[in-house]
């Protein structure tokens, strides 16, 4: 047995626990990478979606989308509560956000064009070229008003879930990624070799996903995103960089 000498901290890891939930501060309470590590991985926050009724979601969205589309969706929901794990995230946010993230994919272009006038949803001349990268945005719009999610960091992953972003949570990289290899997705190119990655260094397989997106609407003549470009160029630079601190 060793006794450690240390310093009397007076503060309790329940009552930080407590703070966090109640969305107050823990600055200067511990060091400052222990609460970059809280803040990044979600860690104690109030689920606000204690209420959801997993079970009830999804039998509604089952009624809204087309067989395939509801399938898709569960491997979304699955993969991200699996990479949740990985990630030391918390899995049923995870869950509820893949579960989600393609909510409006049963509207066409017309439909989604007119719901975001209805919701006075702004629309990007990039979007207004391809109308279906709309679904992210109203598919948020609907899990808050719809399906009764507060969650900021959950609506925002829906938000972002087509295009990407520079810099994205760790939440909504996890739905980014699970969108794109769930296992009944069987078309790209690479599928394999990027499920195998996105376990070993998620900002890795993050870029190779970017990287095949970009190259398949190359090839289909279809506009870019200019976040889905950006999202590129910022992974790709994180990457090298991440790269080139390990050389050193
Ligand atoms: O809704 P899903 O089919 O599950 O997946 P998604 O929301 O990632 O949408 C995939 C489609 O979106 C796929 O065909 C590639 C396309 N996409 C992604 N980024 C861009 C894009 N399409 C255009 N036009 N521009 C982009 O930047
Ligand atoms: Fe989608
Ligand atoms: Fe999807």
């Amino acid at each position: 047995m060793h006794l450690l000498h240390t310093k009397e901290v007076p503060i309790s890891s329940t009552d930080l626990r407590k703070r966090i939930a109640n969305q107050k501060s823990i600055s200067g309470m511990v060091p400052p990478e222990a609460e970059e590590y809280i803040t990044s991985h979600e860690l104690y926050q109030k689920l606000s979606e204690t209420s959801i009724n997993l079970p009830k979601l999804m039998e509604k969205l089952e009624s809204k989308l087309k067989p395939g589309r509801y399938r898709h969706t569960i491997g979304v929901m699955e993969t991200a509560a699996n990479l949740a794990l990985r990630y030391c995230m918390p899995m049923e946010k995870l869950r509820i956000a893949g579960l989600l993230h393609d909510c409006a994919k049963c509207f066409d272009n017309k439909e989604l064009l007119a719901r975001c006038k209805k919701y006075n949803l702004p629309v990007s001349k990039a979007e207004k070229r391809s109308p279906h990268l709309l679904h992210a945005k109203v598919g948020a719009y609907l899990a808050e008003h719809e399906y009764g999610i507060s969650d900021p960091a959950i609506l925002q992953a829906i938000r972002l879930h087509t295009t990407g972003a520079p810099d994205m949570s760790l939440t909504e990289q996890i739905v980014f990624v699970a969108d794109y290899i769930e296992p009944n997705r069987n078309r790209a190119k690479r599928l394999d070799e990027i499920r195998h990655m996105v376990y070993m260094d998620l900002d890795m397989g993050t870029l190779m996903i970017l990287e095949d997106t970009i190259a398949y609407l190359k090839e289909k003549g279809d506009p870019l995103d200019e976040t889905t470009e950006e999202t590129y160029h910022f992974y790709k630079a994180k990457v090298e960089q991440a790269i080139s601190d390990r050389v050193q």
